[in-house]
């Protein structure tokens, strides 16, 4: 046989899959075949999706699933099974066939009928939520690999925190050629290699074909050095040798690094004419071609059916963790812990956080601190950290900028997971992916902090983390032009109105230390989605003398009503709250009253009832001021508001000056409320 390295172009994998193909069926082979059959039926009735991976991937996948991963299929939800992610998402039909025959219930053969039809759990990709064996949404390429990682450090922190006899469990992934071309792949392996999280392998469908061709038209590069070179442990092994495959499986599990087993496949096995090509990537194989193919694999039934011999011993493995799934319950029900455990995987908040914060809102009342957002949110981490166990912490390589750090908080190393802090480096497109896998294992609060500026690099990941709804928390700082020097290149302009454009996202811009706290209590119950606090680097005057309740939870309230009837109503967020509060001091030395809203979160306003709304806007005309582009504001301000904020990118000054520079100044306030002839 010609060496792995060398196989290559349809013609060679013709050959090797005739050769595979002449000698006897195997069970294992059978019973993979079974993922392949499904797969091409369900993407011919479909008339679209992608039968070739899951044909070149059966047979790896259905030996993790029959002999390796550890999962009971009666409860896909038990707390320490092991986690699978198909992060090359399009061959969902691997994903979906595999539930199937394991017998997962809310997998039946009616759903894979339904294929990529609307309500079918079986979804064009994998999405979290449509069946709960689907660990996490995938489909955008690396995604799933680097949220992985977060399944993996995730695993790590419970066990230290737990210990292995309630937390002990792998996280396994499938990615082919496309999730390790993603730049992701590098923030993800490389911060995978560093923490050595030996209970995460990666199964590479290392097939040379992409869309466009064979993957030499683009690359050239051998992954597997590639991540040696992040410290991984790594194999080679012919994708269609089931003895080589378990040999690497069984290797696998005895790591002390991650894993990552190049699995050298045929794209599409089976398929008579486009094994190996692009040609099965992502289309029906059409009439003669699926009949040869089932007939090159020795499946002569019909469509959608597989005889009870294949679905026996698939039962039969879908409930081999069911021993061991019992076992665990018991030592659950006698832990120490165990309500502990119980609690935090739940998500559930520790009873008495709200007192805890209402004390230290008081106090912030009373004390009245001026304070930059982004030390106010350390504040409120001073008292969130001791007080919620479940929060963990984290900085894309800004720590000291972000102040996301705080005491009692020991940083995770590869020898101590007994920590609450991981220095995620300069790799924020990876961080955002690990917090969102942080947050789908459970058992964990995470948030991560950046520039806000830098929230593009990691913009993907808060999208999935969105579409799934998921808890993060992102700290981001240096909000706007107000970070001064650093100029043009680090401040943010448009990313608000960009990410209030992102369905299922709370942003939050807080304009003093009170709604700082506000908006840290708002995110960790914001159960449902990201949250994103953003926060100044500059410091402003407390503005609030009030502690009951949380006023930013309505998304905009009025922070200081006009004495009498209003001339004007300013809305600002964020820093830009105090110029307004300053515009309407001198306004009103000069007989106009005028109202200030505070608006720290359009989503949470947006979802008040319309009176609620109406009060808080008024009648009289609106004036907005932000310190950033003002896409969107139109909605609040109504077609004859008026808005003070940016038109283009900042400047590099200090940000007092770049203030007057750009209008953003309480005479601009000021001008504009008698502009409205008031
Ligand atoms: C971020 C991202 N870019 C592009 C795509 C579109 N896309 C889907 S699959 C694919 C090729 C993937 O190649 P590979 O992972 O080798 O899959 P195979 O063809 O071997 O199944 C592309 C470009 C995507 N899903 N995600
Ligand atoms: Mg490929």
């Amino acid at each position: 046989m010609a060496s792995l390295a060398d196989i290559s172009g349809n013609e060679a994998a013709l050959a090797r899959q005739a050769k595979l193909l002449a000698a006897p069926a195997t069970q294992d082979r059978a019973l993979a075949n079974a993922i392949r059959a499904l797969a091409i039926d369900a993407v011919e009735t479909a008339k679209s999706g992608h039968p070739g991976m899951p044909m070149g991937m059966a047979d790896a996948a259905s030996l993790l699933w029959r002999k390796h991963l550890r999962y009971d299929a009666a409860d896909p939800l038990w707390w320490d099974r092991d986690r699978f992610i198909l992060s090359a998402g399009h061959g969902s039909m691997l994903l979906y066939a595999l539930l199937h025959l394991t017998g997962h219930e809310g997998m039946g053969i009616e759903e894979i009928k339904k294929f990529r039809q609307l309500h079918s759990p079986a979804a064009g990709h994998p999405e979290y939520h449509e069946h709960p064996a689907i660990e996490m949404t995938t489909g955008p390429l690396g995604q799933g690999l680097a949220t992985a990682v977060g399944f993996a450090i995730a695993e790590r922190l419970l066990a230290a925190k737990f210990g292995k006899s309630l937390v002990d469990h792998r996280t396994w992934v499938i990615a082919g050629d496309g999730c390790l071309m993603e730049g992701i792949s590098h923030e993800a392996g490389a911060l995978a290699g560093h923490l050595k999280l030996n209970k995460l392998i990666v199964l590479f469908d290392d097939n040379n074909i992409s869309i466009d061709g064979g993957t030499e038209i683009s690359t050239s590069e051998d992954p597997l050095k590639r991540f040696a070179g992040y410290g991984w442990a790594t194999k080679r092994v012919d994708g269609h040798d089931f003895t080589a495959l378990q040999a690497a499986l069984v290797w696998a599990q005895k790591s002390a690094k991650p894993v990552m087993i190049a699995c050298k496949t045929i794209i599409g096995l089976g398929a008579p004419t486009k094994a190996g090509t692009a040609g099965v990537h992502g289309a029906a194989l059409g009439g003669a071609e699926a009949e040869g193919a089932k007939a090159a694999l020795g499946w002569p039934h019909l469509p959608f059916t597989v005889p009870d011999e294949i679905y026996a011993p698939w039962r039969e493995a879908g409930a081999r963790g069911a021993g061991a799934r019992r076992a665990w319950l018991k030592r659950l029900a006698k832990h120490s812990q165990r309500a502990e455990f119980e609690r935090v995987m739940a998500g559930k908040l520790p009873e008495g956080l709200a007192e805890t914060l209402s004390a230290y809102k008081a106090q912030l009342a009373a004390q009245k601190p001026k304070l930059a957002t982004r030390q106010a949110s350390q504040k409120a981490l001073e008292v969130l950290i001791p007080a919620l166990p479940e929060l963990v912490g984290g900085s894309a390589d800004l720590t000291g900028s972000n102040l996301t750090l705080v005491k009692g908080m020991a940083g995770a190393t590869a020898d101590n997971f007994a920590a609450r802090y991981i220095y995620y480096g300069v790799r924020e497109h990876g961080m955002g992916a690990a917090l969102n896998g942080i947050a789908l294992h459970g058992g964990l609060i995470p948030y991560g902090g950046t520039f806000f500026v830098f929230s593009d690099y990691m913009r993907p990941a808060i999208r999935l983390g969105a579409l799934m709804g998921v808890r993060t928390i992102h700290v981001h700082t240096h909000d706007s032009i107000g970070l001064g020097e650093d100029g043009p290149t680090h401040q943010p302009i448009e990313h608000l109105a960009s990410f209030r454009a992102m369905p299922n996202v709370l942003v939050l811009r807080p304009a003093d230390a009170m709604e700082t706290t506000e908006a840290w209590e708002i995110a960790l119950h914001n159960a449902g989605g990201p949250s994103l606090l953003v926060l100044s680097r500059q410091a402003v005057p407390a503005l609030r003398q009030d502690s009951n309740g949380n006023k930013s939870a309505r998304g905009a309230y009025v922070l200081a009503e006009a004495n009498g009837k209003r001339a004007a109503t300013i809305i600002a967020t964020g820093t830009e709250v105090s110029l307004a509060m300053a515009a309407r001091e001198t306004l009103a030395a000069e007989g106009i009253e005028v109202a200030v809203v505070s608006a720290p979160c359009f989503e949470l306003f947006a979802r008040q009832d319309p009176d609620y709304r109406e009060a808080v806007l008024g009648q009289a005309p609106r004036i907005g001021v932000e310190a950033a582009i003002g896409f969107g504001w139109e909605r609040w301000l109504g077609p004859d508001g008026v808005f003070i904020g940016m038109t283009g990118f900042g400047a590099s000054a200090p940000a007092e000056r770049l203030y007057e520079h750009f209008g953003i100044t309480e005479a601009a306030i000021i001008a504009a409320v008698k502009s409205k002839g008031v």
